[in-house]
């Protein structure tokens, strides 16, 4: 079985994030042992049009990285060479409807009327992910194409009837066990600063966009934490910034919040910081996956977009996220998770923290991405 990622960047990383992961999940999977026996019989290609937007993520080099891993990393022209369209895939990922190569496509084409029918790519486009109800109707929708193709829309989501969300090395990263990159605890880019927190100490990751109002938001949770005698360590993610009045402030002697600063780190690092944090400030897809993932309190600073529809999604997943919990915990949870001051929800940390892994719980009941759209893959193989 050969799958082929493509993947578009049209900005920032999660596009790259999302499918470097996801590749990384197919070919975990792939390897993973059948009755004991090894079975490694998939490969996995993952073209994109903005190798250094990968590099940065996979620990500077996607190629060699991905190749220990079972993944071959390719630019996109590699799309259109001979020999790629002598071997287009048996499944054919397109990430967020970008659009495949048109040589690519008439391989695909090829391949088909060439053999059998059978022998048709199983062409999916993974969607962005989406709580709105309408997801469930639209997952694995079947859209046949003039050129006698058939392209399936693959809708991640938080129902049964859709697609789920990526898991990958989850638990592998955040117990600090053995991953990819090596480590066994904390890794080699983060053991330093998480040694410099100070003791008991609540820790805080901000990964967030420029609009979000994260200096009022600091300001809040430092008198929050002077008020319940804590001290707040924060995060500064690849180089977030704050205003330099906030630097300032939270710099003065008896200021609750310290801030550190970090670079980009290699995904799995991100992901290790995100599962010892206490709340996580994160944003676009992955990143909002991934704290999830870690089963801690987090506000999502979703990608807004012109038309709003960022709100309308941002408030589909609230709804579904606080589905059936207390009205008065609800309203403490909505107002933390909209930017809403610390004084109100600091005193129900702990009850945040407890749903937080309780939703967790729900993610791992409702299945993952990888597992859902290789069962779907496999059902197209045995249907024809
Ligand atoms: O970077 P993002 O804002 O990305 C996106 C894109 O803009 C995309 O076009 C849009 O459609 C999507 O958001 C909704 O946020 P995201 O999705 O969280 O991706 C960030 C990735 O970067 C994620 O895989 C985690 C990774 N990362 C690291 O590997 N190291 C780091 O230090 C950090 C902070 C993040």
């Amino acid at each position: 079985m050969r799958w082929d990622i493509f993947c578009q960047i049209v900005d920032n990383y999660g596009d790259a994030g999302v499918c470097w992961r996801l590749a990384r999940a197919l070919s975990r999977l792939s390897s993973s042992s059948v009755n004991n026996v090894e079975c490694d019989d998939s490969r996995i290609r993952l073209f994109c049009d903005d190798l250094n937007v990968l590099n940065v993520i996979a620990h500077g080099d996607a190629v060699g990285h991905g190749a220990s891993l079972g993944i071959e990393v390719l630019p996109w022209s590699a799309a259109e060479s001979p020999a790629i369209l002598a071997s287009v895939g048996d499944v054919v990922i397109e990430a967020f409807a970008c659009h495949l190569p048109k040589p690519y496509i008439e391989a695909m084409i090829q391949k088909t009327s060439k053999k059998a029918p059978a022998k048709q790519p199983i062409w999916i486009n993974l969607e962005y992910l989406t709580a709105e109800a309408w997801a469930d109707d639209m997952h694995l929708m079947s859209s046949p194409q003039n050129n006698g193709l058939n392209k399936y829309f693959y809708f991640p989501g938080f129902t049964p009837k859709t697609g789920g969300v990526l898991l990958g090395d989850w638990h592998e990263v955040s117990s600090g066990g053995v991953t990819s990159s090596g480590f066994k605890s904390a890794p080699p880019s983060l053991s330093l600063v998480l040694e410099s927190c100070r003791s008991r100490s609540k820790k805080v990751s901000v990964f967030h966009y420029k609009q979000a109002p994260l200096d009022s938001w600091l300001d809040s949770v430092n008198q929050a934490a002077l008020a319940h005698g804590e001290m707040v360590d924060v995060f500064l993610c690849a180089d977030q910034n704050v205003s330099v009045d906030t630097q300032r402030s939270l710099s003065s002697v008896g200021s609750a919040v310290k801030l550190i600063q970090l670079p980009f780190i290699p995904q799995e690092d991100y992901d290790y910081l995100l599962s010892v944090c206490d709340i996580n400030l994160v944003r676009g897809e992955d990143s909002f996956v991934r704290a999830q993932w870690a089963g801690k309190p987090f506000i999502w600073d979703i990608y807004p977009q012109s038309d709003l529809a960022h709100e309308v999604k941002l408030n589909a997943f609230l709804e579904r996220y606080f589905e059936g919990v207390p009205a008065e915990f609800r309203a403490i949870g909505m107002s933390a998770m909209k930017w809403g001051p610390a004084s109100y929800w600091w005193p129900h940390l702990n009850a945040w923290t407890s749903h937080s892994e309780a939703w967790r719980q729900k993610l791992i009941g409702l299945g993952h991405l990888e597992g859902k759209i290789l069962d779907f893959v496999k059902s197209q193989e045995i249907s024809r």
